[in-house]
């Protein structure tokens, strides 16, 4: 870069080229790092000793201060600026240090808040924002802010390096100089990461090595940008963008002294689950499981116990993998329990945007528990694959196509079944927006064959079911135990939506009539949404009978696997509100 750079001045001695604005937010980490008797330490200064000297971050124009905020003062703080890049713009940079400046083992929610508000605060002021920040904890921080920033519409780039800046071999300049031109040249209006020639999204990275260069992946979600000896080459098509009209906001103190997160092995026993689940006033769990989301069943399903009681007590659980590529979904039975006693299932969230999204939701005034479940499911800022829809074109048959069939369709019929669940008609509205998804999720069903109007029937909310119909879905769907939606709706008495079913054509015949009135003469729940629970409990059990009896006469299985989405996310029923 350097001799491009010069090539582009003796050729055009007296050409100016414009100038972006970047602030450099410093709060520590290896970068700034020297050594001292106690190890490496920060050191304060950066701007002075580590950039002023280097012909890549200074090119030598006359000095000059430009404006900053910090804690509503205004400061003149001293800048520098590139020599032109390849894309004919200097990038000039003022740099703001926090006090102290950490080892970013030591960030927390009281750090991202002092970040995300300087960055408020100097919005308006500069093109991008760079925060260098220790690699430890990178990746929480990057994910933290993405939720705490919304409608962000300017690049803030979170960097670091593995080496410091003052050593001889070190990867800080690379990673500070590719952070510095993406930041100064392109409108990418997320919170991302850069690291080793890579731009990613920030709430999708994870730390993956404690000493290569190569330090970052963002396993289940491609690179935003990739530097190249070309220059810094786009995927413009990943790149998210506000979708509303609204001024840029910051949530403040997310809530990560009430959460907590578990990694399950093999062998461990349930009540040291339970005493994490007991700490006092916690309120959200995340659980990294085994591979798709399974944890040990044990022979009397005593861990499902423990987590069940902790869901009844109002605690939100998450399931996320251990795995670094790929997504849990109920497929498993233990996995299966999981869901069926109400965890959440993160889809293919890392650890650290799981804790943070939490934390993030449990910081919000107000948000019933049922919401917080909703949106834990659903992508809030490109933290989850997102909900496109591919075609359903896969051939029918075996265990295998159903696994490769659990796609991000598969996450939009979730979180639509949380939402029909919770009686949320916004979000059933929302999820179903454009033709191509209401076609296939109104089309689609949970892995024992109950479609979205199946799901609403046995809800207390009858204009969700009415929005599903008038979306063109069908009353006439059963599931794998052959039921309709009418059927469940009759057993449960369901008044109201047995009227809209009837309405639009559903029926049953005479022998269902009198079996949807046996059957539910044989539970007497206290309320409607214990029913529905009961009745979803039901179709369940009988599906895994359907399962047992057709593999005893021999019936081909595949043809029950392939048929329903493999989709399934039983509902939890709705636990009590806390009182706390
Ligand atoms: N311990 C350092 C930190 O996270 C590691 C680094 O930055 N490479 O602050």
């Amino acid at each position: 870069m350097g001799g491009q750079v010069k090539f582009l001045e003796r050729a055009n001695p007296e050409a100016s080229y414009p100038e972006s604005r970047v602030l450099i937010i410093m709060t520590g980490g290896t970068i700034c790092m020297q050594p001292s008797v106690d190890g490496l330490v920060p050191m304060t200064g950066f701007l002075e000793h580590a950039l002023a000297p280097r012909p890549s971050f200074n090119d030598n124009s006359s000095p000059l201060k430009i404006k900053a905020y910090r804690d509503g003062k205004r400061l003149d703080i001293p800048s520098l600026r590139t020599p032109v890049s390849a894309y004919s713009r200097h990038i000039r940079y003022g740099v703001l240090e926090f006090e102290p400046l950490l080892d970013s083992s030591s960030i927390s929610s009281d750090g991202w808040t002092e970040i995300a508000l300087t960055v408020k605060e100097n919005y308006h002021h500069f093109d991008g924002f760079v925060v260098l920040h220790g690699t430890d904890s990178l990746a929480y921080t990057a994910s933290a802010l993405s939720f705490m920033m919304s409608d962000l519409g300017k690049p803030v780039i979170l960097t670091g390096s593995q080496a410091s800046i003052f050593a001889l071999q070190s990867d800080a300049v690379d990673n500070l100089l590719g952070s510095l031109i993406v930041a100064g040249t392109f409108v990418i209006p997320e919170v991302c990461l850069f690291f080793h020639h890579t731009l990613f999204r920030g709430n999708r990275t994870t730390k993956v090595s404690a000493s290569s260069f190569e330090a970052f992946d963002s396993p289940n979600c491609a690179p935003l940008a990739k530097v190249t000896s070309l220059g810094v080459d786009v995927n413009w098509s990943l790149v998210r963008r506000p979708t509303r009209i609204a001024e840029f906001a910051v949530t403040r103190n997310l809530d990560t002294t009430h959460v907590a997160c578990l990694r399950i092995f093999p062998g461990i026993k349930p009540e040291m689950v339970d005493s994490v689940l007991k700490v006092p006033n916690l309120r959200g769990l995340i659980l990294e499981t085994f591979g798709m989301g399974n944890a040990p069943g044990g022979v009397d399903g005593s861990l499902t116990k423990v987590i069940k009681e902790a869901v009844d007590r109002g605690i939100v659980i998450v399931n996320v993998s251990q795995c670094t590529n790929g997504f849990v979904s109920p497929i498993y039975a233990p996995a299966t329990a999981l869901g069926r006693v109400g965890v959440v299932f993160g889809h293919d969230l890392t650890t650290e945007a799981a804790l943070t999204k939490l934390s993030y939701l449990l910081a919000l005034p107000d948000v019933p528990y049922n919401e917080i479940t909703t949106r834990m499911s659903r992508s809030l800022c490109g933290e989850m694959t997102e909900m496109t829809l591919p075609s359903f074109s896969h051939p029918a048959g075996t265990v295998d196509s159903a696994v490769g069939r659990l796609t991000s369709a598969d996450a939009a019929f979730t979180a639509l079944g949380y939402a029909i669940r919770n009686g949320d008609k916004q979000t059933v509205q929302d999820i179903l927006e454009g033709d191509e998804v209401n076609h296939q999720l109104l089309k689609k069903a949970d892995y024992v064959g109950n479609t979205a109007v199946h799901l609403a029937a046995v809800s207390n909310e009858p204009e969700i079911l009415r929005e599903l119909l008038l979306r063109g879905a069908s009353v006439h769907a059963r599931n794998v135990a052959n039921n309709t939606s009418l059927f469940l709706a009759e057993k449960i008495g369901n008044a109201e939506c047995v009227k809209i079913l009837r309405e639009a054509g559903a029926h049953l015949w005479p022998e269902e009539r009198s079996r949807a009135t046996s059957e539910a003469g044989d539970r007497t729940p206290a309320s409607l949404a214990d029913a529905s629970h009961d009745v979803l409990a039901d179709e369940l059990d009988k599906e895994s009978f359907a399962h047992k009896s057709l593999r005893k006469t021999g019936v081909d299985e595949k043809v029950i696997v392939s048929e329903p989405s493999g989709a399934f996310e039983p509902l939890p029923h709705n636990p009590a509100p806390r009182k706390d």
